[in-house]
């Protein structure tokens, strides 16, 4: 973990006018360290995020701040003309010696941004009209994204969402039982093997390649506080080639059920239909236009499949003994892992009905 003098250290390095005031945690992520840092110049505070890049899953820094920065200039230009661009789009600062990032043995690998006001992330999702604006706003994600000139954006971590892949890591970490957890979690277990043929389905199918966000979780967009619209799509580290239905299924997994991904009482974690909907009638009024008829028939099941995937990778990081997410208490992983598999039961029992509102919807 970053203390705050590396954090206060490393702040000092980006071309931020000022003192700084104060810096403190920031954000509930699970890989990156972030800091909300005010820096006073005269009787104006500011407010900056600077995040701490993992380098133990960003193992290409570099490659991943060159798409950072690809990717922020093309939305920007995308935004030509919107008189509240400054918002809509997160905006680096140059560090002091001209690179995106700053970097050195004793703070770790940084970044900085313009801190985007009177908007906020929320952990879990409180209304049908926030589902629909995050559909709306990962959709526009996408669609402002489809005409990004070459070359192809690096793979910032390589077959992220291989499901096959992932269940085979899983496997391994279940054979070696390094932890000693295995004989706690056979239920789990149990329910990733039982699942295990889904795994390969949306690889298999032939869909086309997009530039993708790939963690388009719910409190991964920031919505204004005064009219509720998905202003900005933030956290881009993941942003690579990818299948337009793993940013679609993430969203799903993480904007249909009124729980937090960590809650205990599996009672409460359940897909609600009314946020599926506003969030597929929101993904597709940005969307539609450009999906493949085999992509919008699969919205659903991707929807069962990424969430299937994320819990496999909580599952597995249990059994390796938390070396991957950040964990909080004991225990965590996993319970992570069964409010996963717990919406994926939820979306199996609803499959049918999901499935005949995307053709309604997808139709007109
Ligand atoms: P992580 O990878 O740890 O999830 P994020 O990039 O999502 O990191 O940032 C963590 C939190 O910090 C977000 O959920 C959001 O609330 C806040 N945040 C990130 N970037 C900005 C920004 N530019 N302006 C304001 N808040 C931000
Ligand atoms: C991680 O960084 P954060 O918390 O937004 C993870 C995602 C998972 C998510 C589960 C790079 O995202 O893939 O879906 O946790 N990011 C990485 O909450 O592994
Ligand atoms: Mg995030």
């Amino acid at each position: 973990m970053t203390n705050l003098l590396q954090a206060a250290e490393a702040a000092r390095q980006f071309e931020i006018p000022g003192e700084l005031a104060a810096i403190e945690p920031y954000g509930s992520g699970h890989i990156n360290d972030t800091f909300c840092a005010v820096f006073q110049e005269g009787s104006t505070p500011l407010r900056y995020i600077l995040q701490r890049i993992n380098t133990a899953v960003f193992k290409n820094p570099a490659a991943l701040m060159e798409n950072i920065e690809r990717v922020t200039a093309h939305l920007a230009a995308r935004l030509n003309g919107n008189p509240d661009r400054a918002r809509r789009v997160l905006q680096l600062i140059p560090a002091r010696d001209g690179r995106r990032w700053a970097m050195n043995a004793e703070i770790g690998c940084w970044r900085a941004y313009r801190f985007i006001e009177r908007a906020r992330t929320y952990d879990a999702v409180e209304s049908v009209e926030q589902a629909f604006q995050a559909g709306q706003a990962f959709g526009r994600f996408q669609q402002l994204l489809a005409d990004l000139p070459a070359p192809r954006l690096h793979d910032t971590i390589p077959d992220f969402h291989h499901t096959p892949k992932r269940f085979a890591a899983f496997e391994r970490a279940v054979a070696a039982d390094t932890a000693g957890r295995a004989r706690d979690a056979r239920a789990e277990i149990d329910f990733a093997f039982a699942h295990r043929p889904m795994a390969g389905v949306l690889l298999d199918a032939g869909l086309p390649e997009r530039v993708t966000h790939n963690d388009t979780k719910f409190n991964n967009v920031m919505l204004d506080d005064l009219s509720g619209e998905g202003i900005c799509v933030i956290d881009l580290d993941t942003v690579m080639p990818g299948l337009a239905l793993y940013d679609f299924g993430d969203m799903v997994r993480t904007t249909t059920s009124p729980a937090m991904e960590d809650e205990r009482d599996l009672s409460k974690v359940t897909m609600q239909f009314p946020m599926f909907e506003a969030l597929t009638r929101g993904y597709l009024s940005a969307a539609g236009g450009f999906l493949t008829n085999a992509e919008k028939e699969l919205l659903v099941f991707s929807g069962k499949l990424i969430t299937f995937e994320i819990g496999i990778r909580f599952l597995t990081d249990h059994l390796a003994g938390d070396t991957y997410f950040k964990v909080h208490r004991e225990g965590h992983n996993l319970d992570r892992c069964r409010t996963q598999f717990k919406l994926v039961e939820s979306i199996e029992k609803q499959e049918d009905s999901m499935n005949r509102l995307v053709s309604e919807l997808a139709a007109g």
